[in-house]
């Protein structure tokens, strides 16, 4: 198994490069975002509760994300593989990534951190809220609050990463191709370190 966390502010791509990464190397995608724009989408009452902080831009309560996460894990015993996107975002959903983890005999394997400019990231949210019907991109003021949370609560995950080495700074301004050949490189490093095939015929290419 080869678990890998695509970390980077609100419009660094995460979500864009997840879905190349998972169309190329069919690792299983937890994206935290979706799962809660899911259950905002069917009103649960958990959507209901998360809907208020997202819409402002603040980060949903650690518990909340933490108990989907697990259910997810739990429900994908043969996975290959997982790429953790939008996750975790507080050191304490680290920490208790790294016991979920622990208790399926499996580790994290890589964290890349996508590092895009404040600036260019507000215009990449603005232009995706034209379009999104997403209310947290509709206004430059919650978009900066987002980054801002993001600056406070979520850059502290990438020191914990740091301790463990396992965390690699990749440039994410360019083509959405030229940013994922650069994940690509480090994933294909990664992998060969571990001796685990690349997990589909494409990805030798
Ligand atoms: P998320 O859904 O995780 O999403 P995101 O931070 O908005 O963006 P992402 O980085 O995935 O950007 P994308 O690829 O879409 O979070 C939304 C909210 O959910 C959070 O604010 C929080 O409230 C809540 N939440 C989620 N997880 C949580 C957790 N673990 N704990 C607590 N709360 C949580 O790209 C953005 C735009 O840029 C797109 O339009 C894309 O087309 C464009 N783009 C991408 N790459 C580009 C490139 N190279 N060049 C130009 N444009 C590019």
């Amino acid at each position: 198994m080869f678990n890998l966390i695509l970390f980077g502010p609100p419009g660094s791509g995460k979500g864009t490069q997840s879905q190349l990464i998972i169309d190329h190397y069919q690792f299983t995608h937890l994206s935290t975002g979706d799962m809660l724009r899911n259950e905002i989408e069917r009103q649960t009452p958990l959507g209901l509760e998360a809907k208020k902080f997202m819409d402002r831009g603040a980060l949903v309560p650690d518990e909340v994300v933490i108990a989907m996460i697990s259910n997810r894990l739990d429900a994908q015993p043969d996975a290959k593989g997982f790429i953790f996107d939008g996750f975790p975002r507080t050191t304490a959903q680290a920490q208790a990534l790294d016991k979920l983890l622990a208790l399926k005999s499996t580790a994290i394997h890589l964290v890349l951190s996508l590092q895009v400019p404040e600036e260019e990231l507000i215009k990449r949210l603005l232009l995706r809220g034209q379009t999104s019907g997403r209310s947290d991109d509709a206004s430059e003021t919650v978009i900066r609050v987002r980054i801002a949370e993001y600056y406070n609560k979520t850059s502290p995950v990438a020191d914990y990463y740091a301790r463990q080495h396992k965390l690699h700074q990749i440039q994410a301004v360019g083509t959405i191709e030229e940013v994922f050949s650069r994940l690509k490189e480090k994933i294909d490093k990664r992998l060969s370190e571990l001796s685990l095939h690349p997990l589909s015929s494409g990805s030798r290419s």
